[in-house]
């Protein structure tokens, strides 16, 4: 006997008549409706739990692809609306596999997963024939060469292995990178870079450093780069030459360099910038001792910063910083009883060390915050007996330790928190997302809406993100 097809069942250019037979077409009838409200999930029992299904609706026709998902539905079949990252199979009619492949990739941008639509083994892309003799049987039978829709070789070795979002503050980035090896030299290249004055070759490559630390597992390839943003060819080669040779010679000549070397150094001293050590430099200063034998004149900030190199060179520990934390709330309640200090910047993230301790002061009372800083300096040079630039001790009992005090009003007190908790990189997104993607302007001071002309206020960090449309990252998120 010649089995016959329900017309519905039935692809309607591509017929395979072996399909299903004439007994099922009562059954097909009995589910069928005017409606082709796919949406409308009756109570089946799902029996195959395994199988996620979504049927695509690109040629197949929105009523065919409701009364399919019925009929699905019906015999035990989980058949989804939206295509999701949960779905194991795609059914399609009269796709090729590009055309599928091309439409998911569509879809996932749509839904805001940009960059990873689902690698091939995650998601079968099967042929509606695949469908129709698994409705036949009343299970999902196995999956035949003839079944599948080729598969697009070329199309996956092009998609980007991880999904990265390009704003460091969509980004929760911790200090446990993966791709340490990487970022550490693309540093190099950055801080080579604000040495030479380049700002957006330095910001470049700590945008790149900054993905590669997000990254959620070690890069073997620089193909598996490919796609993500922030990484340019410069970048690329570098990585690349990494993982093939264990190093770059652009970041080793670099580290070696007379320029790298000297700037580093002059730099290093507190009070000096790129600018003033850029003028030594083409005067023949390469080192402290040069500038010390120079006869050039310092400012008093530089003289402190010569006289205490090797002190403030050395990375102060989370040790040290709770300590300094202790005096400077002893001071802070003793000028100002009331008055309120926080840990910020690369402490408050959650690093071990750092260059410097930077605190936020506040007081509860608007106002009263004003002169506190003064105040508070006042009070630990009276204790000490000393100011930092004394130093005549003939042993010397202590270190020198820069140490970054910060004030803010209460009303402004979030922004600041904000504002100074970085890292230097996240700041600077935060505030580019401000700007192009909400048209707002963002500081350590306020939140300024240009299209409602008015301030925003924020009483916590949270309420900020939520103002600019982001998802809340915790201080420790924050190390891009
Ligand atoms: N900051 C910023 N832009 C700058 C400088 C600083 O947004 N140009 C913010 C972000 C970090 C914070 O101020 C404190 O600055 P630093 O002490 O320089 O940074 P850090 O992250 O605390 O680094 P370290 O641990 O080395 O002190
Ligand atoms: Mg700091």
């Amino acid at each position: 006997m010649r089995p016959i097809l329900d017309d519905r069942l039935r692809a309607p250019e591509k017929r395979n008549p072996t399909m299903v037979p004439l007994k099922r077409r009562r059954v097909v009838s009995s589910c069928d409706s005017s409606t082709s409200d796919v949406s409308n999930t009756n109570n089946n029992r799902i029996k195959f739990q395994q199988q996620v299904l979504f049927l695509l609706e690109r040629k197949m026709g929105s009523s065919r692809r409701a009364f399919l998902t019925r009929l699905g539905r019906s015999k035990g079949f989980r058949i989804e609306e939206r295509f999701s990252e949960s779905v194991t199979h795609v059914i399609s009619e009269n796709n090729s596999g590009d055309e599928v492949w091309a439409w998911l990739n569509s879809a996932q941008e749509e839904g805001g997963h940009h960059g990873q639509p689902p690698a091939p083994p995650a998601v079968r892309l099967l042929d509606i024939s695949w469908y129709t003799e698994s409705m036949h049987e009343g299970r999902p039978v196995e999956i035949q060469d003839r079944h599948t829709l080729q598969e697009p070789q070329q199309n996956a070795e092009e998609l980007p292995l991880f999904s990265v979002p390009s704003y460091a503050c969509q980004r929760s980035t911790t200090l446990h990178s993966h791709n340490l090896l990487l970022s550490d030299a693309l540093s190099v290249l950055a801080q080579s870079a604000e040495l030479a004055e380049d700002e957006g070759r330095g910001v470049a490559f700590r945008r790149a450093a900054a993905v590669l630390n997000f990254l959620p597992k070690a890069i073997s390839a620089a193909e598996h780069l490919r796609g993500l943003p922030s990484l340019g060819e410069h970048s690329l080669r570098v990585v690349q030459e990494i993982l093939e040779d264990g190093s770059s010679r652009e970041v080793e000549s670099t580290k070696q360099s007379d320029q790298y070397r000297a700037m580093k150094a002059l730099t290093g001293i507190f009070g000096v910038g790129v600018k003033t050590a850029h003028r030594w430099f083409k005067l023949g200063i390469h080192t402290l001792a040069q500038l010390e034998d120079s006869g050039q004149a310092l400012n008093h900030t530089q003289q402190a910063g010569v006289q205490h190199y090797s002190d403030l060179n050395q990375p102060v520990t989370k040790a040290e910083a709770d300590a300094i934390g202790h005096l400077v709330e002893t001071a802070v309640v003793a000028v100002s009883p009331g008055a309120q200090v926080t840990l910020i910047g690369g402490f408050r993230r959650g690093k071990v060390t750092g260059h410097d301790v930077d605190f936020l002061l506040t007081h509860p009372e608007e106002g009263k915050e004003d002169g506190l800083i003064f105040k508070v300096v006042a009070w630990l040079e009276a204790q000490e007996g000393r100011s930092l630039d004394d130093g005549k001790e003939t042993q010397k009992a202590w270190r020198a330790v820069r140490v970054d005090l910060v004030v803010s009003p209460k009303s402004q007190y979030a922004f600041a928190l904000l504002g100074w908790t970085g890292s230097k990189l996240f700041e600077r997104d935060l505030r580019r997302w401000a700007g192009h993607e909400r048209s707002m302007s963002l500081s350590s001071h306020a939140l300024f809406d240009i299209k409602q002309g008015k301030h925003l206020r924020a009483d916590s960090e949270e309420e900020i993100f939520a103002h600019l449309g982001l998802d809340y990252i915790p201080p420790s998120g924050r190390n891009a």
